[in-house]
């Protein structure tokens, strides 16, 4: 018997813990903590639970090709070299036919981590411009509209801060691991948290200062802050009459925002906004890290520049304790440089869907930021967090079910179960339905590789070597090491997407036969193979310098923070921040319904099918206070539909004294595994959040597009429990 012990980062959540995975005879048999003590508590139940989901009997193994009606969910196995070459030939007829826009890709680069940004190469020199990925709504957007600001995501500085102000965010001990782990240390040495959130939420409990804000009005809260803090002058006047510009701009703004007005915006009283505002402009080190809840709201883009705004004046950016601006590893090629995005010919960027009406996050923001980009990082693109320059993802649904502005054909979702991933489901099903070829690489038949025409089995971390690097996040440099083979035909999307090259004759510029050939190019920088960098350790944290802009200035067209920006006033958008109020609760529609409160056993859409996790979870629930379900006659574990102008969920009724008046939850990601082959799409639009939330234009954030999740108008009726979920208790 042959045993083996060796480094993993754990991709099932996007956190990327390291830690330590064991096989014996060719077999995963445990994942365990780290054997550094400092990292030995970054580890939660879903990663312990990865052997059972690798060795899991439903994993896909062999590529399969569709023979049904599509969505039927009927298949015949194929190899995958002929696999790939009906693949190559169905996209080149799309291609020929409808243009290269006429395709589109949609990912989630965390979990199969090994596209190492050839998906995007594979794009752009085949002039394809409608990339796009779940970090839509989550941290890619925030880095994009960060970098208008002063032009780099940056990176809180847990270990020496004093002040932790939480938007919404709620790590736990199952829940981002990590940084839940960062923030009770933090704690522990006397920093102060200020949590925002409507609900009590397990930081809520813990918090110096609670807010708890009706959903949504996140930034008029910021703007609350920024009144305080500039009334009572709490600001950093230095730096901001030497590294801003627009301050008299934003002040103008700000005092548009008297407490007043933010109590009766934000429901909280103005005498604890005043503190909170002072308390975090008060801390010497203070950090706002970032938060999804400004990712998926209708003024996303102002709140997600109002937290960096917020950095900036207070004078905690690049400084210890306050937020570091990393730049890129110096000794790892990026992504983005990998990624090839000079190649693809201006008239295709201007064909990005999104490029016209939401520009932030397309190419057309990335362009008009690549020289200060270039001059300070020293590379004109700097694909950050998983996203960047990508389309619209709303616009890309409405192309593949309208044809409009132009039709898309071909549709590639990779690590990415894309119908429950982005608003309005049914748009999602619409397109997919009018699509010529669809492929999914991933490891479970999940509803949109149901979908598909072609199925390919992707590999999992413990079949694969790699190098994490945050996505420039940080720049540290963490060792994940190939400890089984991947089982039968499964490979690594690398390996799609250097297979589909080869096909298209892009060989040249695929010259990597292997995923160590392609990290050895990476490192190379350094001298350094991957043999070497293994050899060497774990991982790789590079000291970080502070206050970097006082010789290069900040990557932003005027090379200051820009307070106003000058990027959104070319865009034709209003250059300061606002609060813009979203659909209000209506008579037929009473409650605030926020979406995608995540469950612990869970990852995003997935992990419903090992048993030893959803036994912790069995099925979902809506979260309703105490008060509210008496006024609906309802009383916990009734079954409910929680419904919506756009579609309705059907969920288990969860009375919760922590929960906001006034609000409903609905969880994130629902399907059931169990029920495939007996409801259409196992489930799939049962209980998922996506059915519920509008794509329309009143519920999208202007500048960016995304989609508003946090607080649109829903109402609760009493239902019975669907006969099938009933049937899988039975069985
Ligand atoms: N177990 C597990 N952990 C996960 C994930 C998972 O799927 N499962 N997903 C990971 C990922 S990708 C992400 S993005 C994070 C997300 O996780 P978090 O950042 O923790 O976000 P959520 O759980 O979506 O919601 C956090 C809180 O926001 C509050 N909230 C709702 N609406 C608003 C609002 O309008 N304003 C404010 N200020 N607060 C509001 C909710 O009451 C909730 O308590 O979790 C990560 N961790
Ligand atoms: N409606 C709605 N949409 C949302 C959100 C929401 O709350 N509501 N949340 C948003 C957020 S914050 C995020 S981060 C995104 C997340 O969106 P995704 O990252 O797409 O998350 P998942 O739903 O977990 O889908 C990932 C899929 O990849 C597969 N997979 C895992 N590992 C691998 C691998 O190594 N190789 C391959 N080929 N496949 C793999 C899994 O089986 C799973 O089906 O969703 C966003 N979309
Ligand atoms: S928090 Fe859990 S699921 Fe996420 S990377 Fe860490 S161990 Fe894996
Ligand atoms: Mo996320």
């Amino acid at each position: 018997m042959s045993s083996e012990t060796k480094y993993s980062v754990c991709t099932i959540c996007d956190i990327g813990c390291q830690l330590r995975t064991e096989a014996e005879d060719g077999k995963v048999t445990r994942v365990i903590a780290h054997d550094n003590p400092m990292l030995a508590n970054n580890i939660c139940f879903k990663g312990v639970a990865a052997p059972s989901i690798h060795n899991h009997p439903d994993r896909l193994r062999v590529p399969l090709k569709r023979v049904g009606k599509r969505g039927e969910d009927k298949w015949e196995e194929t190899s995958y070299e002929q696999a790939m070459d009906e693949i190559a030939e169905r996209l080149q007829t799309v291609v020929a036919e409808y243009g290269p826009e006429g395709f589109a890709v949609s990912t989630s680069g965390w979990n199969t981590q090994t596209t190492h940004g050839t998906d995007r190469r594979f794009m752009n020199l085949l002039g394809a411009p409608n990339w796009i990925s779940g970090v839509a709504l989550c941290a890619g957007n925030t880095a994009a509209v960060n970098k208008l600001t002063y032009g780099w995501f940056p990176m809180g500085d847990f270990g020496n801060t004093n002040c932790i102000v939480l938007f919404g965010h709620n790590p736990r001990k199952h829940s981002w691991t990590p940084i839940y782990n960062q923030i009770n240390a933090a704690r522990a040495r006397g920093a102060k948290i200020i949590v925002l959130d409507p609900r009590i939420s397990d930081q809520a409990e813990q918090a110096d200062l609670h807010l708890r804000l009706r959903a949504g009005t996140d930034a008029a809260m910021c703007l609350g802050w920024l009144k305080v803090i500039f009334d009572e002058e709490l600001y950093d006047k230095d730096f901001v009459r030497e590294w801003c510009v627009g301050f008299e701009e934003l002040r103008t703004r700000v005092d548009e925002y008297p407490l007043e007005r933010v109590e009766q915006i934000t429901g909280v009283d103005r005498k604890l906004i005043a503190l909170a505002a002072r308390t975090y402009a008060n801390a010497d080190g203070a950090i706002i890290p970032w938060t999804p809840i400004t990712d998926m709201q209708i003024s996303s883009t102002s709140a997600i520049r109002l937290h960096s705004i917020l950095r900036a004046v207070t004078g905690n950016l690049d400084v210890v304790g306050g937020e570091t601006l990393g730049g890129f590893n110096k000794s790892y090629i990026p992504e983005s440089e990998i990624a090839l995005h000079e190649l693809l010919p201006e008239e295709q960027k201007a064909k990005q869907l999104g490029f016209e009406h939401h520009p932030v996050f397309t190419y057309r923001a990335a362009e008009m930021l690549k020289e200060p980009t270039e001059k300070v990082w020293g590379f004109p693109y700097a694909d950050l967090v998983m996203g960047c320059h990508m389309a619209n993802p709303t616009e890309v649904f409405r192309a593949m079910a309208n044809g409009d502005p132009y039709p898309i054909k071909a549709f590639f979702a990779l690590g990415n179960n894309a119908l429950m991933s982005y608003p309005n489901q049914h748009q999602i099903l619409k397109g997919m339905m009018n699509q010529d070829l669809i492929v999914a690489h991933e490891l479970f038949m999940t509803p949109t590789a149901m979908l598909a025409d072609y199925v390919l089995p992707g590999d999992v971390f413990s079949e694969r070597n790699h190098i994490a690097d945050s996505w420039n996040w940080s720049t540290r440099l963490t060792l994940s090491q190939k400890v089984v083979e991947p089982p039968e035909q499964a490979s690594s999307t690398f390996q799609f997407w250097r297979d589909l090259a080869l096909r298209f004759g892009f060989g040249n510029d695929f010259p990597w036969n292997s995923l160590e050939e392609l990290l050895d190019y990476r490192l190379s920088r350094s001298d350094r193979t991957f043999a070497e960098f293994e050899q060497a350790g774990y991982m790789e944290v590079q000291t970080p310098e502070f206050r970097k802009y006082r010789k290069t200035g900040f990557a932003t067209p005027s090379g200051k923070v820009e307070l106003s920006s000058s990027i959104l006033a070319d865009l034709g958008f209003d250059p300061v921040p606002y609060y813009r109020e979203a659909p209000v609760p209506t008579d037929e529609y009473p409650y605030a319904v926020f979406s995608g409160v995540r469950e612990d056993p869970f990852f995003q859409t997935g992990q419903r099918n090992i048993p030893e996790l959803r036994r912790r979870c069995p099925l979902p629930s809506v979260f309703i206070h105490p008060d509210d379900a008496v006024k609906e006659g309802l009383v916990d574990g009734d079954w409910v539909k929680l419904q919506t102008a756009f579609g309705e969920v059907t969920a288990e009724l969860s009375v919760q004294d922590s929960m906001k008046q006034g609000h409903l939850r609905v969880p994130h990601g629902w399907w059931y595994p169990e029920l495939r082959g007996e409801e259409d799409l196992a489930g799939a639009f049962i209980s998922s959040d996506a059915v519920l939330c509008s794509d329309e234009d009143e519920f999208l954030d202007y500048e960016q597009g995304v989609p508003h999740f946090k607080g649109y108008p829903g109402r609760v009726v009493k239902t019975a429990k669907p006969a099938a979920l009933d049937l899988q208790e039975a069985s």
